[in-house]
C-alpha cells in the first residue's frame, strides 16, 4: 500500500503540463530527478530530442511532488512515467543508485561535453568538435594555440574558475542594485527587475539575469548602450556582446517551444567588487590578488507592451516555459512566446501588463515565481 502518495486514492490528477503544477524550489525527490536529468542531458549531447524531453518531463513531474517516492505504489496517478522511467526508479529504490546513470556519467562523451559546455560561449557544436579532436581537459584546449576561439570563449577560459563558481544571492543582489542605480540616473522611471533563477527563489545561480524597460514608449531604447558605456567607465565591464532587437511585429509568435526571443539583449561579464577581507578566504590563489570576482550578467530590454511576456519568459524555468507554450498551443489553440500571446481562434494578440494577465488569458491558475521551479 502507498502511505506517502495522497493522490493514489483520490481523484486528483497530476497534470502532464508543468504550468498546471506548483513546483517549489525544494526538491524532495532529488535522488530520482538528478538521475533523470543526467540521462536527459546525455540525450541532449547526442542531439536526440525525443528521449531528452521524455526524461526532462518525467523529472519535472517528480519535482512537483510534496512527498518522497518511497515505494513503486507512490507513482500511482503520475503522468509521463513510462516503463523506462519506472525501471530506473525501482533500481534507485532498491540500490540507492542506477547503473544506467552511472554508465552515462562515466562515459567519455558525456564527461567531455559536460566539461566543455561549462565554458562560457561553448555550445554543442564546439563541444562535439573538441571531443572528436580528442581533447580531454580545459588545460589542453587553453594551451593549444591552433584553436580559433571566439572572443566569448576566450573570456570563458580566462575567467573559468570565477564564472564556474556560482553566483550567490547576495552577489546577484549587489550587482542588480548597482546596475539599477546606474539605470535610474539615466532614466528615473525605468523598470529594472532581477529575473531568472534568483526570481524563482534560488540561493545560487550560474549568472544574473536583469530585465529592463520603461513605461514611456521608446524610452527603453537608449538604456542599454548608455548603461554599458557607464559600466565601461566604471571599469566594471570585462566583456559584453550586444544583440540588437530583431523583433518583427508582423510575425506570429514562434511555434517552437524553445525558440529564442528577438529582444535587444546583452551578454556580459562584470567585475563584482569584493567588500570584506574575510570573503577572500574561500577564493583560489589567482583571485586572492584581486579584490573582485568575474560574474556573468545577462540584460534583456523589451518594450513596455511586451514586458510581462518577457518577464514570464526570462523567469523560467526552461521546463515551465516549454510547457506553457505547449499548453497554449495544444490546449488553447494559442501561440505564446516571450513577445506575446496570439489567439488563433479569434485571430487577435492578447494584451498583458502583468504575468497574472497572461495566466488568465491561458485559463491557468496563477503560479508565483517560486512555484515555477519545474
Ligand atoms: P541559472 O542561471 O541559475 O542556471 O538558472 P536560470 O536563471 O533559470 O537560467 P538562465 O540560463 O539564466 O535562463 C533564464 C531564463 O531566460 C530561462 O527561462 C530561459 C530564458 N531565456 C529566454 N531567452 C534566452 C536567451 O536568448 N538566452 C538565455 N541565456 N536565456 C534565455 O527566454
Ligand atoms: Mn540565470
Ligand atoms: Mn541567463
Amino acid at each position: 500500500a502507498s502511505f506517502n502518495n495522497p493522490l493514489a486514492s483520490s481523484w486528483v490528477q497530476v497534470s502532464q503540463y508543468a504550468c498546471q503544477r506548483r513546483t517549489p524550489l525544494q526538491d524532495i525527490n532529488g535522488i530520482f530527478t538528478d538521475a533523470f536529468e543526467i540521462l536527459a542531458e546525455n540525450y541532449e549531447f547526442l542531439e536526440n530530442k525525443g528521449p531528452c524531453r521524455g526524461f526532462q518531463r518525467a523529472s519535472s513531474v517528480l519535482k512537483s511532488l510534496q512527498f518522497p517516492i518511497a515505494t513503486m505504489n507512490d507513482l500511482d496517478g503520475l503522468p509521463l512515467l513510462g516503463n523506462e522511467m519506472r525501471t530506473i526508479i525501482e533500481e534507485i529504490l532498491e540500490d540507492g543508485k542506477c547503473s544506467r546513470v552511472l554508465d552515462v556519467m562515466n562515459g567519455e562523451r558525456y564527461k567531455s561535453f559536460k566539461l566543455f559546455t561549462s565554458v562560457f560561449g561553448v555550445g554543442l557544436k564546439t563541444a562535439e568538435k573538441w571531443y572528436r579532436m580528442g581533447f580531454k581537459t580545459i588545460e589542453e584546449i587553453k594551451s593549444n594555440p591552433d584553436l580559433k576561439l571566439t572572443k566569448m570563449q576566450k573570456y570563458g577560459f580566462q575567467y573559468y574558475e570565477d564564472i564556474g563558481s556560482f553566483v550567490s544571492k547576495s552577489e546577484a543582489l549587489a550587482i542588480y542594485e548597482h546596475v539599477r542605480e546606474v539605470i535610474w540616473k539615466l532614466v528615473p522611471d525605468a523598470v529594472v527587475t532581477l529575473t531568472g533563477g534568483f526570481r524563482r527563489g534560488k540561493e545560487k545561480g550560474h549568472d544574473v539575469d536583469i530585465i529592463i524597460t520603461c513605461p514611456r514608449e521608446d524610452k527603453e531604447k537608449s538604456i542599454l548602450h548608455n548603461t554599458i558605456s557607464i559600466l565601461k567607465n566604471q571599469e566594471l565591464l570585462i566583456f559584453y556582446d550586444i544583440i540588437e532587437s530583431t523583433f518583427d511585429n508582423k510575425k506570429l509568435p514562434s511555434k517552437c517551444v524553445d525558440a529564442l526571443d528577438h529582444f535587444q539583449k546583452c551578454f556580459t561579464i562584470l567585475k563584482l567588487q569584493k567588500k570584506k577581507e574575510g570573503t577572500m578566504e574561500s577564493m583560489n590563489s589567482d583571485s586572492k590578488i584581486r579584490n573582485w570576482k568575474a560574474v556573468r550578467v545577462d540584460f534583456v530590454i523589451p518594450p513596455y507592451k511586451q514586458y510581462a511576456y518577457a518577464l514570464l519568459g526570462w523567469t523560467g524555468s526552461r521546463q515551465l516555459e516549454r510547457d506553457l507554450r505547449r499548453y497554449a498551443n495544444h490546449e488553447k489553440n494559442m501561440m505564446l512566446d516571450n513577445h506575446g500571446l496570439y489567439d488563433k481562434s479569434k485571430n487577435v494578440f492578447l494584451e498583458a501588463y502583468t504575468e497574472q494577465d497572461i495566466f488568465k488569458h491561458l485559463g491557468l491558475e496563477y503560479l508565483e515565481p517560486w512555484e515555477r521551479n519545474a
